[in-house]
């Protein structure tokens, strides 16, 4: 016999045993396929087996090995074919599922320290009556600059301090350019423009600056932006609206100060610190807005007055939480944001 017959004899052999040992189906029937294939005296592989004899010398060594390989592998489907009958299942091998095992427990996960921060935030404000405004985090100029009273040449637009984009035909810093904003008061300039007075908002969101990480500064941080304009309204009336915010966020009885400070849209402007635990912290910066800004829009400044207010995030997020370094919140270190 040739060599490529006695091989093609093996191939038949090796695809009619593995074809027929996946529709076992109980152990009886495994048996008789069992004696069928490898049985000792009258199985079909020893039937082959016999043939080896007829093979040229030369050709004994691969026909031998090809002998081998097809026994192992009839044996390997008996095997499988024996755990699916034991299991009662086509499903795979192994032991029986056992349904009265403990499950293994899911773990769940939780909001961000700083979504959940800006979640309580709106719900504080809220019960102020401020409802919540969005705006995009890629801006043009005019919102970010322009309509807040920062002019072409002022420090504030340059480059080195602002992430501009790098679009197109754009000039950084100029009217056609783009950039992330650096800033939520964006969104006082986009709900002032779309809308009349009496106006109540916050903002809430991400803001860009080139700032080096440290333990109180991250290149992006939100801020909750706050505005409101009505007829007559005053810096007395920004003092309690913050007050009632930081006794109600940071609970207990915290004071408030306001130290003189600038900002091109709000005269006078103010820092704004709260007294907690101790000691005097910044949180932000408001002020009255500029009658420049409410011209801007389209607003009389004779007729309307207003306050806004801007207010770092995380640092609201680490005073309440005892956070010592703001990176840790952007770290992704499951062990830290676990505890929150
Ligand atoms: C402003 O951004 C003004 N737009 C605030 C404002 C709004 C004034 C409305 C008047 C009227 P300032 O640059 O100071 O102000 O930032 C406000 C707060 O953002 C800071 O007090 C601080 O809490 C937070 N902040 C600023 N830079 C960073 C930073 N790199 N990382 C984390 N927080 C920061």
């Amino acid at each position: 016999m040739s060599l490529a017959d006695f091989l093609n004899k093996l191939d038949e052999l090796e695809s009619e045993a593995s074809a027929a040992l996946q529709t076992v189906s109980d152990s009886e029937q495994l048996e008789s396929l069992r004696v069928r294939y490898l049985g000792a005296k009258s199985g079909l592989f020893k039937d082959v087996q016999k043939l080896l004899g007829g093979i040229g010398g030369d050709d004994k060594p691969a026909a031998g090995k090809r002998l081998n390989e097809v026994k192992r592998s009839i044996q390997q489907a008996l095997e499988l074919a024996k755990d699916l009958v034991a299991g009662g299942s086509t499903a795979g091998s192994g032991p029986a599922p056992d349904p009265t095992l403990p499950g293994i427990p899911m773990r769940l996960g939780h909001l961000h320290p700083v979504t959940q921060t800006i979640e309580h935030l709106k719900e504080i404000m809220g019960r102020m009556g401020f409802s919540t405004a969005e705006g995009p985090e890629v801006e043009d100029p005019w919102h970010n600059f322009v309509a807040l009273n920062i002019p072409e040449d002022h420090p504030a637009r340059d480059p080195l301090d602002n992430f501009y984009l790098a679009t197109a035909g754009a000039v950084a810093a100029s009217e056609g350019s783009r950039l992330l904003r650096s800033q939520t008061s964006t969104v006082q300039i986009r709900v002032m423009e779309s809308s009349k007075p009496p106006i109540r908002v916050i903002s809430l969101g991400r803001v860009y600056r080139p700032d080096a990480p440290d333990a109180t500064h991250f290149p992006m941080f939100h801020q909750m932006e706050g505005l409101l304009i009505d007829t007559e309204v005053t810096m007395a009336n920004l003092k309690t609206v913050l007050r009632i915010f930081a006794n109600n966020y940071l609970g207990g009885d915290v004071e408030i100060r306001f130290r003189p400070s600038f900002f091109p849209f709000t005269e006078p402007s103010v820092e704004v610190d709260f007294f907690w635990n101790g000691q005097w912290i910044e949180f932000g910066g408001a002020g009255m807005v500029d009658p420049a800004v409410l011209t801007g829009v389209g607003y009389d400044p004779e007729i309307y007055s207003g306050f806004a207010f801007g207010l770092g995030i995380e640092r609201l997020c680490m005073r309440r939480h005892g956070i010592t370094d703001i990176r840790d919140l952007f770290s992704g270190d499951l062990r830290f944001l676990k505890q929150f």
